[in-house]
């Protein structure tokens, strides 16, 4: 019986479950063939096994390291029922084997010991087990390959019944064997990444010699008690490299999200771009258009000489909504010169990303934070994959990444009366768009001058984002207002402390203040500013004329229709498909608005 039994190859490291299953393979026909601690374990058990070196006709040597590496395993595992194959069998004498039974080496669980030496580690790594697992996984057709004791017993009983493993079984096992050792060589990977990579301080990053740099080992997570926290690429270099400061997890996030945003920015409009990123949404974003007199003081910029094209689109990038800029990062699609970093420096942030910088304008950011301020270089040439993935709660999900291009033709369904698009509003709807499709959903953004003025992110509801960009873009304009520009702040006030009181003062807030808020506002002038009547912020409101808005999605109400009127909006774009589209559309035409249906839903999670 011996020559025409199936015969079954066992080398498990766990030995779980082993020998019960030996047991039910030797008493349904089966001849056993074993690895050294295998053989030995189901031998000692009084169940009949050969040793894998009598068909190999080789000891195990190396210390272990060869057991089943030799053709007379793996012939006996890749053959095909073929007749070519059969030939290379019999000229070889080598018998076809029908079910494998391995796992692995523990390698993680090795490598998670604190006192893990390397040379432990690389004794962990299994190269026979791996080679069995996908040398019987990619024969499949022909040969079971179980890489889990817990599979056992069904298929024992499976073959009880109907003395074979059924394809579709087999397929199955095949697939969990790929699985096991895709995962095993990951852990591996990242084992090395982490061995092999010495810290370049310079850097901030660490490199392996002949790789480049792969890893980016970050502070720690979204909070300080999520530890420990890495960024890393699985091919090639990272396109990321950290020229000052240590990036922390969220820092990374911004930056990547910013630094799309600007590149598609600049590329649309063919204007350098800024973006000022919190919290993974753009609180401002701008292109490069010159600044007058009355713009350069809202945004703070009017005693700087010189401003190149890039730091008015910072200038502007920050100025939209001061407050939320607070402590960003900011991206910028070109070199960044002197005027740039020189705008940088005097405001709070946290970081910046950029594909290069002069030499003046690194010192400068350098000294920034006492020397702690994040500075990122861009290779502008990087192109993400065209899928990506990302783990929620243990569960890896997949998509392709949101490449599509927004561009003036994405504006040319206009679907109202009015159908005149000036060549600014086509800036200003790609600026607006661009911001959208790098916000958190759902957004709602307005923009005037190649700058957002107004962006509401992350609301469920939409009209709540219409409104809150719409505020924001009020808050905006009234800080164009001569009283605002005029306001007699004390000598030496600091900027962000100007930003807090402006914003109390055209939201009427401080006068709503009481005590010592109320005392500690007033303090910061030489004489106390009265409050912005309500006629006279009407009167100025009236005067925003001609800005965008666009919506990730479409208007469910007219209300948003309305709503973004009051903020001065002309121009509307959104994806068309609401039940109410010809509410809006009416809502829209009654106010000689443009409606510019664009068939592009722009969520961003
Ligand atoms: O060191 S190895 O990579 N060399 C081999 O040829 C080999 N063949 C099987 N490790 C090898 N194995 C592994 O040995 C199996 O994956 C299994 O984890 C373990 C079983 O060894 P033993 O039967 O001696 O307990």
């Amino acid at each position: 019986t011996k020559n025409t039994a199936p015969i079954a190859l066992l080398s498990v490291y766990d030995k779980d479950g082993l020998l019960p299953f030996a047991k039910g393979l030797k008493e349904l026909g089966f001849r056993l063939l074993g690895s050294g601690g295998t053989a030995k374990m189901i031998r000692e058990a009084g169940i009949e096994i050969e040793d894998v070196s009598s068909i190999t006709n080789a000891p195990e040597m190396l210390g272990g390291r060869v057991k089943t590496l030799h053709p007379a395993v793996h012939g006996g595992i890749l053959s095909r029922d073929i007749p070519s194959d059969l030939a290379d069998l019999a000229t070889n004498s080598i018998s076809p084997i029908t079910l494998v039974v391995c796992n692995l080496y523990p390698f993680v669980l090795q490598t998670s010991k604190p006192d893990c030496t390397l040379a432990s580690a690389i004794e962990e790594i299994d190269i026979g087990g791996v080679t069995l697992l996908r040398a019987a996984a990619k024969n499949h057709a022909r040969v079971s390959i179980i890489s889990s004791p817990s599979d056992y017993t069904s298929i024992l009983d499976e073959w009880r019944s109907k003395g074979s493993v059924s394809d579709e079984t087999k397929r199955g096992l095949a697939l969990k064997a790929f699985e096991s050792t895709k995962s095993y060589d990951e852990a591996i990977a990242d084992y090395f990444r982490k061995m092999y990579s010495s810290p370049d301080s310079e850097k901030g990053m660490e490199a392996a010699a002949g790789v480049g740099y792969q890893r980016l080992g970050l502070r720690y997570g979204a909070n300080p008690h999520q530890k420990p926290a890495q960024a890393f690429v699985e091919t090639g270099e990272m396109p990321v490299t950290v020229l000052s400061g240590s990036p922390g997890y969220i820092n990374l996030l911004d930056a990547l999200n910013s630094w799309a945003l600007v590149k598609e920015l600049s590329a649309a409009l063919n204007l350098p771009a800024a973006a000022s990123f919190k919290h993974v949404s753009p609180a401002g974003a701008a292109v490069g258009l010159e600044l007058d007199e009355r713009e350069k003081k809202v945004f703070g910029v009017e005693d700087l000489k010189e401003l190149s094209s890039l730091a008015c689109a910072y200038a502007r990038a920050r100025g939209a909504d001061r407050m939320s800029s607070f402590g960003d990062f900011i991206a910028l699609s070109h070199t960044v010169d002197t005027p740039t970093a020189k705008i940088i420096s005097r405001e709070v942030s946290d970081g910046v990303i950029a594909p290069g910088y002069e030499p003046e304008a690194l010192e400068i950011l350098k000294k920034k934070k006492g020397g702690k301020y994040c500075v990122l270089q861009m290779d502008p040439n990087y192109e993400p994959p065209a899928i990506e993935t990302r783990q929620v709660y243990g569960i890896s999900m997949q998509q392709k990444r949101n490449d599509c291009k927004i561009d003036a033709s994405l504006f040319e369904n206009v679907v109202t009366k009015n159908k005149e698009v000036p060549k600014q509003a086509i800036i200003d709807l790609t600026v607006a768009t661009l911001a959208l499709k790098y916000t958190q959903s759902n957004s709602v953004c307005y923009a005037l001058n190649g700058t957002v003025i107004g962006l509401g992110a992350g609301q469920q509801s939409r009209i709540h984002c219409t409104r809150l960009a719409g505020d924001k873009a009020d808050n905006w304009w009234l800080r164009h207002h001569p009283r605002v520009l005029d306001l007699p702040f004390k000598k030496g006030t600091k900027r962000a402390d100007k930003a807090n009181a402006i914003d109390l003062f055209v939201t009427s807030q401080a006068y709503a203040a009481e005590g010592g808020e109320r005392a500690q506002w007033e303090s910061l002038f030489d004489s106390v500013p009265e409050e912005l009547t309500a006629a006279e912020k009407k009167e100025h409101m009236a005067q925003l004329k001609g800005v965008v808005c666009s919506s990730d999605a479409f208007f469910p109400f007219p209300d948003n229709v309305h709503r973004a009127r009051k903020s001065g909006a002309t121009y509307l774009a959104a994806p068309g498909g609401s039940i109410m589209d010809a509410e809006c559309i009416k809502a829209a035409d009654e106010m000689d608005m443009v409606f510019c249906h664009t068939t592009l839903r722009l969520f961003h999670h």
